[in-house]
């Protein structure tokens, strides 16, 4: 439904309904949210937020752009506090259409002369507007207007400026009269009476709304038993963020800290909500591309590493000291080089000693008695879920390029493999083996090359390179991986299974894991020598 047709039908109805003030686009929001079915643009709260007189000092289009972000940013209407109509009636014309063209469902137009002044401020000596000068104004802008349901309130000020009822049941019948579809009638008085009384003469020609901020103490149902049609709030939520913001700047400027205030102020998050900024993550789930939203790394870091004897005694393998900075180090180093900051490490033994900063810890407690799986998974669980995601051991330097390339492939599983596997067979170590869809060579380089297989069982003659441990899953391939291995860890025999385990098991179920060929450039710590190789790297 329109919002001209929303407010068309608050102002119709037989029920009271309320509007609250709202002056910016955050507290119209906030209005809102707190279920009032429509928002009152108040004259007074727009000029004060701009730190300005309630006299026509902010100019129309100021108040206007204003506007435009309240009304953006709600789906309820909007009666504008018009003041005067910033001018004549070809003024009020013009105002109509922008307000209409900005989807502002009304216009209140009171019968002052311009440049006004807040009723609150010596009413009585205020100078009202000719009765068919305002008649003008009101029949112009009802002509202006393209939407039939856009509503045009008649304020009459007769009571403000010191006349009595005769004089406001006048005008406010020649305003019925030139096409105003409905009436506000405001009283400066600390009780009910004016209004009343005038409600009583009026009876129901036009609905009838109200601004109680003087009378506040009279009872709502008064109101409702009245017949009156709306009641506005006018400035409430002003009046209380002055409150609110008096006392913080007061309470910050003596005692300068910000532990005083942190417990009265709302989280930053509840002003991210208040934004939408949710709603901005989804659109850029949806239409950014990947390389844009940021990649993440985990490093699988909980083993011990035994094979380093007494250097793994006081620390795990990731915090050994290799040319003088821990292991660990020297990936987050590499992994920044590429750009990746955000960075998660799973720890297990020692976790204490894991504790280089900027880094999100995830705690693997169960490490001695359960194998890699159990830590990826505890890692999926602690990581963002809208970012591509590079999986690392801790105990391998890398040159960048070789995540680079990973993170820029836009497949949804894929590995980095080594064809210089040779090397590592002549050094007697057990090595991951590769078995790919094809070898590397001129035609693999545009070609898309898969895994078929990984282990340390692949005869030779099918080996197409060793797998450096790498594996890059996209953001949209994380809570699947999870599920399966979830699933792996079901089985008992599988809880001290590895990342190979489930790279096949993945390939054997249909999964296609791009291989990405490297030559060199990386090294895995499996011994006291490779330590000492390392500082050399
Ligand atoms: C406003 O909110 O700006 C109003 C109501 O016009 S009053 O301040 O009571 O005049
Ligand atoms: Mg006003």
């Amino acid at each position: 439904m329109k919002k001209t047709q929303k407010f068309r039908l608050l102002l119709d109805s037989t029920q009271l309904d309320f509007l609250c003030e709202a002056h910016n686009g955050i507290s119209a929001v906030i209005v809102e949210e707190a279920g009032f079915k429509g928002i009152w643009g108040s004259g007074l709260s727009l000029s004060a937020q701009f730190g300005v007189r309630d006299n026509n000092e902010a100019s129309w289009t100021q108040v206007l752009e204003m506007l435009e972000f309240m009304s953006d940013a709600t789906r309820v209407p909007i009666l504008l506090d018009g003041d005067t109509g910033y001018g004549n009636f070809n003024n009020m014309r013009r105002l109509v259409r922008k307000l209409e063209q900005r989807d502002i469902a009304a216009v209140c137009i009171e019968d002052k002369l311009f440049p006004k002044t807040n009723s609150f401020i010596k009413g009585q000596a205020q100078p009202l507007a000719d009765i068919d000068e305002f008649c003008g104004k009101i029949k112009a802008g009802k002509d202006a207007q393209s939407d039939d349901k856009f509503s045009i309130v008649a304020r009459v000020e007769a009571f403000i400026a010191g006349w009595g009822l005769s004089e406001a049941l006048k005008r406010a019948e020649a305003y019925r009269q030139a096409g105003a579809d409905a009436i506000l009638i405001h009283s400066a008085l600390g009780t009910p009476d004016e209004v009343l009384a005038f409600k009583k003469e009026w009876a129901d020609r036009l609905p009838v709304v109200i601004v109680p901020t003087k009378y506040y103490a009279t009872s709502t149902e008064v109101f409702r038993n009245n017949g009156f049609s709306l009641v506005i709030w006018a400035n409430h939520l002003l009046r209380a963020s002055i409150a609110a913001m008096q006392q913080t700047a007061q309470t910050l400027a003596t005692d300068r800290n910000l532990f005083s205030v942190e417990d009265r102020v709302v989280p930053v998050s509840e002003v991210f909500r208040l934004q939408g900024a949710i709603e901005l993550q989804e659109a850029e789930k949806k239409y950014l591309p990947l390389r844009q939203r940021g990649v993440q790394a985990l490093v699988l870091a909980a083993s011990r590493g035994t094979e380093l004897g007494e250097l793994t005694e006081q620390r795990p393998k990731t915090m050994v000291q290799v040319a003088g900075r821990p292991l660990l180090a020297h990936i987050v180093d590499a992994l920044n080089a590429t750009g990746i900051k955000n960075i998660s490490v799973v720890r297990g033994y020692k976790k204490e000693t894991v504790d280089l900063p900027n880094l999100n810890l995830i705690d693997n407690d169960e490490y001695e008695d359960s194998g890699e799986l159990v830590s990826l998974l505890k890692g999926l669980r602690g990581i963002r879920q809208d970012q591509d995601l590079i999986v690392s051991y801790g105990d391998v330097l890398f040159n960048k390029y070789i995540v680079q390339m990973l993170a820029e492939s836009e497949v949804a599983l894929a590995v980095a493999i080594d064809t210089n596997w040779i090397e590592s067979a002549n050094r007697h170590r057990q090595a991951d083996y590769a078995r790919c869809s094809m070898p590397h060579s001129r035609e693999s380089f545009s070609a898309r090359v898969t895994l078929e297989r990984i282990g340390v069982d692949i005869p030779p003659a099918n080996i197409h390179g060793e797998w450096m441990g790498f594996i890059k899953i996209s953001s949209e391939e994380i809570s699947t991986l999870m599920k399966v291995v979830e699933q792996m860890l079901g089985n008992d025999d599988l809880r001290r299974a590895k990342l190979p385990d489930l790279l096949n098991l993945l390939v054997e179920s249909g999964r296609q894991v791009q291989v990405l060929y490297t030559t060199g450039h990386w090294l895995d710590i499996d011994s006291l020598d490779d330590v000492l190789h390392a500082g050399n790297f």
